[in-house]
């Protein structure tokens, strides 16, 4: 299978961060100025736009609609945004902002979704869909209350409208439960501690491996691996075995986790992975399998998008479980109950197995460390930086991460979510949650914490990795083609003792299943 490219660069220096770092241009301000302004019409289209009648515009506006429904069918949601964003500039309606609201919403910018749902409900009261987007952005922006009033509207206006009393009767069990979890988890309650495994029985007709006696063997995880990547179940007393062996593992873990040197200097990281078991598999035959020689680092967004999801994560613990010490997981922003929800892994374990062990999951991805610091020198987090400034290394170690309402402070926010952009400062995210930092902030914060670097992923790059601002910030992703669509090489990062080797790979084939197969609406 051949190796795309290994492209090679020194480990930066922490000297480095005293350097004048980038000043902001005309050039830059008029750029993030033209960012902000949502019309991406060409001169032509401009001067057509000038030219027409309105009868002549709402007939363009349709067939930018036209093309644009066809590419958001296709999952082509940036595509589909573009041509959204043209027919709106021909003949705004509350349609069009609500189609392109929910492209939005499937790209996770959801300040963006709200926005474009508050236009839709604006133009048109009378439109029902604008209020669902409304609710759907709430309820990933962690606005349950919001969400729910949103849905109270749409079954005040529309009485007979059962979807919106389902959406109604949804979001109230969801803050109940909220209140419920939190409840619970305040107590040190958790679904882990009930969990009775050996009670369990395997039935004889079960063909898969079987994880005996209390340790993982490296044998067993091949046997599962194969097992899985012929379309078969590991018997779900194996699954939560591994789960409660994880969660006994990650409980004990900080929540920034130091690599020491001997590890550091050999050690691979790899980005969003997002259920593409296949291309998983694919990285271990490029690179090996995780052993004391060969530590990874996988640095979060394991599940949701991918349909194989379950296959992804399972492996990793399985490993991590095998090598506590030579495998590292980081939390991203996907490894929450709330993007679970929306984006295919609640739909797939629920498929696959049950609710108990989708609860299991849950439980443990709270304990997932939140940011890894390789010999003293690179910061390796799955969002970014912060929106304030002074943050130390040791306010991440004190970060409380498992309790309920951790998720609402700031700092993780940011530690999950956050994004690097190319001006100085700090901008508010289109995500809504997080931040976008520039190279200043960043250079401030190694400087502050005598670091040389932050790796970082979370966000799609055609290469696989990004390397900002000379190597201060880089990004790697290592889902390639992302959700079938995207045409990005994936990639992984290979430490030495003084430079950062990049290879990059493209995806390879996986059975015929869509991106989020098991997902509901
Ligand atoms: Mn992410």
């Amino acid at each position: 299978m051949p190796i795309q490219r290994v492209i090679e660069i020194p480990k930066r220096k922490k000297e480095d961060n005293n350097q004048s770092t980038k000043k902001n241009t005309a050039a830059d301000a008029a750029a993030a100025e033209k960012g902000s302004n949502t019309s991406i019409l060409t001169k032509e289209e401009e001067q057509l736009l000038a030219s027409l009648t309105q009868e002549q515009r709402v007939k363009q506006s349709d067939e930018y609609k036209t093309k644009a429904n066809k590419y958001f069918g296709e999952q082509k949601h940036d595509l589909a945004i573009d041509e959204y964003t043209k027919a709106i500039a021909f003949n705004p309606t509350a349609i069009l902002y609500s189609n392109r609201s929910f492209s939005y919403f499937k790209k996770e910018f959801f300040v963006l979704a709200l926005e474009d749902a508050l236009k839709a409900t604006q133009l048109d009261p009378m439109y029902v869909k604008g209020y669902y987007r409304l609710g759907q952005a709430n309820m990933a922006l962690g606005n349950y209350d919001d969400a729910k009033a949103n849905f109270a509207t749409v079954v005040k206006k529309f009485p007979t409208d059962a979807e919106g009393k389902q959406k109604l009767k949804m979001v109230t069990t969801l803050i109940k439960k909220k209140a419920f979890e939190e409840a619970i988890q305040c107590s040190n309650e958790s679904p882990y501690l009930s969990l009775d495994i050996d009670s369990m029985a395997v039935e004889s007709s079960y063909q898969g491996p079987h994880f005996e006696g209390e340790e993982i063997t490296l044998e067993f995880i091949k046997e599962m691996i194969g097992y899985m990547k012929s379309q078969k179940l590991l018997h779900k007393k194996y699954v939560m075995k591994i789960l409660k062996k994880s969660y006994e593992l990650f409980t004990k873990l900080p929540t920034l986790v130091d690599i020491d040197k001997e590890t550091s200097k050999k050690i691979t990281i790899c980005g969003d992975t997002h259920g593409q078991f296949y291309d998983l598999l694919h990285i271990f035959e490029l690179n090996g399998f995780p052993s004391e020689d060969k530590p990874y680092l996988f640095n979060g967004d394991f599940v949701d998008r991918g349909s194989w999801s379950f296959e992804v994560i399972i492996t990793l613990l399985s490993f991590k479980l095998l090598y506590p010490n030579h495998m590292h997981l980081t939390r991203g922003n996907h490894e929450s109950i709330e993007m679970n929800r929306f984006y295919g892994f609640t739909g797939e374990v629920l498929h696959k197995y049950s609710e108990k062990v989708h609860d299991l999951f849950t439980d443990l991805f709270v304990w997932f460390p939140l940011a890894f610091v390789l010999d003293n020198d690179y910061l390796v987090v799955h969002g970014g930086l912060f929106g304030k400034d002074g943050v130390t290394l040791d306010d991440i170690r004190k970060l409380n991460r498992a309790q309920p309402d951790s998720t609402e402070n700031e700092l993780v926010q940011c530690l999950l979510w956050s994004d690097p952009q190319t001006n100085n400062g700090i901008a508010p995210s289109s995500r809504g949650v997080g931040v976008y930092f520039g190279p200043d902030v960043t250079r401030k914060f190694l400087k502050q914490n005598n670091l040389c670097g932050v790796i970082r992923s979370h966000e799609v790059k055609a290469d696989g990795y990004q390397v900002d601002d000379e190597g201060s910030v880089i990004t790697i992703f290592s889902a390639p083609n992302y959700c079938d669509q995207s045409g990005n090489l994936g990639a992984f990062i290979n430490f030495t003792d003084s430079t950062v080797k990049f290879t990059t790979f493209s995806e390879v084939d996986h059975p015929n299943l869509p991106p989020m197969f098991y997902q509901k609406n």
